[in-house]
């Protein structure tokens, strides 16, 4: 890498109203304020055309098989690839709000959807280097009801999306389960420290994929 740091790869995962989103536009921003070079990255991305496609899926305006929709979620991941790859080796660090994990954990839940099915095609993506597992307490979960429309917004697939993404935190190295029932700025401290340090540790090893 002649000189040049690379950026790490940074993922955020956890239920709906973890607060995900708002955790990765403040890490991204803090990490900015400390003239650290990051960028912000989300999936869905639903910019690109299998995005709109992943879109209309999601606000119930179309109907696909649940093997079709578990290849495109992870077909706009491999779309956006190179790109990733390209930023991260000019030194930019990405936050990326859900990432494979979601795409595993989403599909795995359903009826007749194998663990080992689902895993198979994000292989080859970029790994990160740290992901953040954001948990609520059941009661905190309760009293953020707030869902939206979409699928998989409701309180039977929250619940078990909770539980499959403890259950992958402990087969996983890399990963750090944050508890989010906390303020805000309190959780962002936590992040931000650790992102720090991990921003250290890997700008000298090789991208992983
Ligand atoms: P947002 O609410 O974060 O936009 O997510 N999902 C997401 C999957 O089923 N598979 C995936 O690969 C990804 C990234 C989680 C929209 C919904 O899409 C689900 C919630
Ligand atoms: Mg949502």
């Amino acid at each position: 890498m002649n000189g040049m740091r690379r950026g790490a790869l940074i993922v955020i995962e956890g239920v709906d109203r973890s607060g995900k989103s708002t955790q990765c536009k403040k890490l991204v921003d803090s990490l900015k304020a400390m003239s650290v070079n990051a960028d912000l990255v989300r999936f869905p991305d639903r910019s690109t055309h299998i995005g709109g496609l992943i879109d209309k899926y999601l606000k119930q305006k179309s109907h696909l098989c649940d093997e079709a929709i578990h290849l495109m979620f992870t077909a706009n991941r491999w779309e956006k690839k190179e790109e990733m790859e390209r930023l991260l080796k000019q030194g930019v660090t990405l936050v990326v709000d859900r990432y494979s994990f979601s795409g595993i954990v989403y599909s795995s839940i359903k009826k007749n959807m194998k663990l080992h099915w689902c895993q198979e095609p994000e292989n080859g993506l970029l790994r990160p280097d740290l992901v953040f597992l954001l948990t609520l307490s059941e009661n905190e979960m309760a009293k953020r009801p707030n869902f939206g429309d979409e699928r998989y917004e409701n309180t039977e697939t929250q619940e078990k999306v909770a539980k499959a993404f403890l259950d992958m935190s402990r087969e996983q190295g890399d990963w750090e389960v944050v508890p989010a029932d906390g303020t805000i700025e309190d959780v962002h401290k936590v992040l931000l420290e650790r992102a720090v340090k991990k921003i250290a540790e890997v700008e000298r090893k090789s991208i992983r994929n």
